[in-house]
């Protein structure tokens, strides 16, 4: 049995969360002995998904020693993923982002474009026609419905659905919605989360022309906290984007029920690319992005587009 080290990014949703646990477990099945990490503290939804399944939360770390073996889960940038990278023997990459990895190495890449990396998962269970429990089946639901947010995310594919439709057989969950609604109400339970923590959730960094790009996407039924903390979230833009040389940086409060993006904007500069790219206007800081639910879809392309020109 080999050892081997898998993880999930920095800013972790219950996608990666739910993948890196179930690759673990696929990866059981092909003579490893994998143990899962996360490298930053769970969400509130994933944590109480974690709960109902009765799994034991992964122990949080930031290097592992130099030439462990080591698969990463729902991301392949070096931004979004472990510190010391570079020491390490990657050996695996499952992910349905684009894509920034050059190694000088082979390794076993698998992606595709859809919804969540929990769907590529169950398409590698069945094409090895490996065993699987209810609880690998329910992580599997769990994570793509999260992912899409039942569906709704612009990201979402026939071929998600189709899964989903085929996991509800076996995993008896019925109602995706009613399944789903303590989950998202626990993510957005964001009252006893001070503002410094709150912005840690699902930040990612993006790297452009060598320019670095700084995006949050906050998925909320209760957008309104946040929005109450505008002064001090802009704040807290304002030092980041100083302290980590980024280019630009914009936080979107993503309203997961009424589906519609409220984007918070630091600078006048921001301002003009965000005008530019997502044909708005930037009032008091804030831009209405309308629809764009997506960041994969809908923000970064676009984002990518204008800084490579
Ligand atoms: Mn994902």
């Amino acid at each position: 049995m080999m050892d081997i080290a898998i993880f999930w990014h920095k800013f972790p949703d219950t996608d990666c969360i739910c993948s890196s646990l179930i690759f673990a477990d696929y990866l059981s099945n092909k003579w490893y002995n994998p143990k899962v990490y996360k490298l930053w503290s769970l969400n509130n939804e994933t944590a109480y998904l974690l709960n109902m399944l009765n799994i034991d939360v992964p122990e949080t770390i930031t290097t592992l020693p130099p030439w462990t073996r080591v698969g990463i889960i729902d991301h392949n940038e070096k931004v979004q993923t472990i510190d010391n990278i570079d020491e390490l023997d990657l050996e695996y990459i499952i992910d349905h982002h684009k894509f920034s990895v050059n190694t000088n190495y082979p390794l076993f890449i698998r992606a595709e474009k859809l919804c969540s990396t929990a769907s590529v998962l169950y398409k590698m269970y069945i094409e090895n026609s490996l065993p699987i429990t209810k609880k690998i089946w329910t992580l599997m639901l769990s994570a793509i419905l999260s992912d899409s947010l039942v569906f709704r995310s612009a990201t979402t594919t026939k071929e998600d659905i189709i899964i989903a439709e085929e996991l509800k057989e076996i995993t008896w969950i019925n109602d995706f919605k009613e399944f789903m609604n303590p989950l998202f109400e626990a993510k957005s339970d964001l009252w006893e989360i001070s503002i410094e923590d709150l912005i840690k959730y699902d930040y990612k960094e993006f790297e452009v022309a060598w320019k670095k790009l700084g995006v949050w996407s906050l998925e909320t039924v209760n957008p309104s906290y946040a929005l109450s903390k505008k002064d001090e979230i802009l704040k807290w833009l304002e030092d980041l984007k100083n302290k980590s040389s980024l280019e630009f940086i914009m936080l979107s409060i993503v309203d997961i029920f009424w589906e519609n993006n409220t984007t918070i904007v630091l600078d006048w500069v921001d301002s003009k690319v965000v005008e530019e790219v997502f044909d708005t206007k930037v009032e008091n800081n804030l831009a209405n992005l309308k629809n764009r639910l997506s960041r994969k879809k809908q923000i970064i392309p676009q984002l990518t587009d204008y800084f490579n020109k």
